[in-house]
């Protein structure tokens, strides 16, 4: 097992911290404040989105596992991949199904894990190394809409990215992630994306609002980030959970409501921040996909959907796109 070259595993350079601090300055000050996604995703933030998988309500990660069982051999015979790259790692629960029907296929293959979560990688790539000693493993801590430079030779890879975290991206977002992925594939590189589907929005905004709280601490933690981050003194009983499905962009969206007029000050981007009691702030977008609405999207970046797998209930789906 290769653990990856020093750079590879490098801290964020001074700059890129000045570059991230401007760009969440700028999503602050939109009309509608934004926080991006991958804040949401510290050790705690992981280790919350862990529990949330385990969550009744939160039917997604136990449906993508079962189509994976059941496609598993297909998507191997059909992909022939000698390269595994999973993109947003997680805990690499979902990547074993996938190794082990390699492991039944038999050629060696490298696996490159790309995820922002230093601490989540390592793990998972120790676990991984020691129960499939036969691959090599390489770990690479990046963020999979900048670092899709860093995942190795084109070629025979089948690229991964599960639970549906393709539809964090906003749309626009989704077309330039899609088009700098299909610059860099060629005809024998596949793309295996895991999406949520379209549904009764009851039964969608039950999975992002769980009666336990768990989603609600998920998306509260993210101002505690934001606070030890960027030395800021945002009150957390000062704002509370909110999910709710925009069926016109066909989305979910979690929001943090404040629920007293409170102001707040992040030292490190220079920035008061006022909120009126009810102002909203937006902290995750969750995309939901038919099978038509999914091909126009990959269309437009080149790509076609050439296998589509469901579950019997169609509430998820894995789609092997290619070239
Ligand atoms: C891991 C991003 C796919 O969007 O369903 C779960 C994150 N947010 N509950 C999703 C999430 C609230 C999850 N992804």
């Amino acid at each position: 097992v290769r653990k990856d070259a020093p750079e590879d595993l490098a801290p964020r350079s001074s700059t890129r911290l000045i570059d991230e601090g401007a760009a969440l300055r700028a999503s602050l000050l939109q009309e509608l404040p934004e926080i991006p996604a991958r804040y949401l995703y510290d050790d705690t933030g992981s280790e919350l989105f862990e529990r949330i998988t385990g969550l009744s309500v939160y039917y997604q990660t136990r449906t993508e596992i079962s189509i994976l069982e059941r496609a598993a051999a297909d998507i191997v015979a059909h992909a022939r991949p000698r390269h595994l790259v999973e993109l947003g790692s997680g805990a690499g629960r979902k990547i074993r199904i996938l190794l082990d029907a390699l492991r039944a296929d038999g050629p060696s293959v490298t696996c490159t894990m790309l995820d922002i979560n230093e601490l989540f990688l390592l793990q998972s790539i120790d676990r991984l190394s020691a129960d499939y000693p036969e691959f090599v493993f390489r770990g690479v801590v990046g963020n999979f809409m900048t670092d899709l430079g860093r995942l190795g030779p084109a070629g025979g890879r089948l690229v991964v990215f599960f639970a549906g975290t393709v539809g964090n991206l906003h749309p626009d977002e989704r077309r330039s992630f899609l088009g700098d992925l299909a610059q860099r594939m060629d005809d024998a590189d596949a793309l295996l994306l895991g999406v949520d589907l379209v549904k009764d929005p009851a039964r969608l905004e039950a999975a992002y609002d769980d009666p336990e709280g768990v989603t609600a601490a998920f998306n509260l933690n993210v101002l505690s980030v934001l606070n030890r981050r960027f030395a800021g003194n945002f009150d957390t009983s000062a704002f509370r959970h909110r999910a709710f499905y925009d069926r016109k962009n066909a989305w979910i969206e979690m929001r943090l409501v404040a629920t007293r007029k409170n102001e707040v000050c992040l030292d490190a981007l220079g920035l008061r921040l006022a909120f009126d009691k009810g102002a909203e702030i937006r902290t995750e977008l969750s995309c939901k996909f038919t099978r038509a609405s999914l091909e126009a999207s990959a269309g437009e970046a080149g790509l076609t959907i050439d296998r589509w797998y469901t579950d019997p209930a169609d509430l998820f789906a894995l789609a092997l796109v290619r070239r």
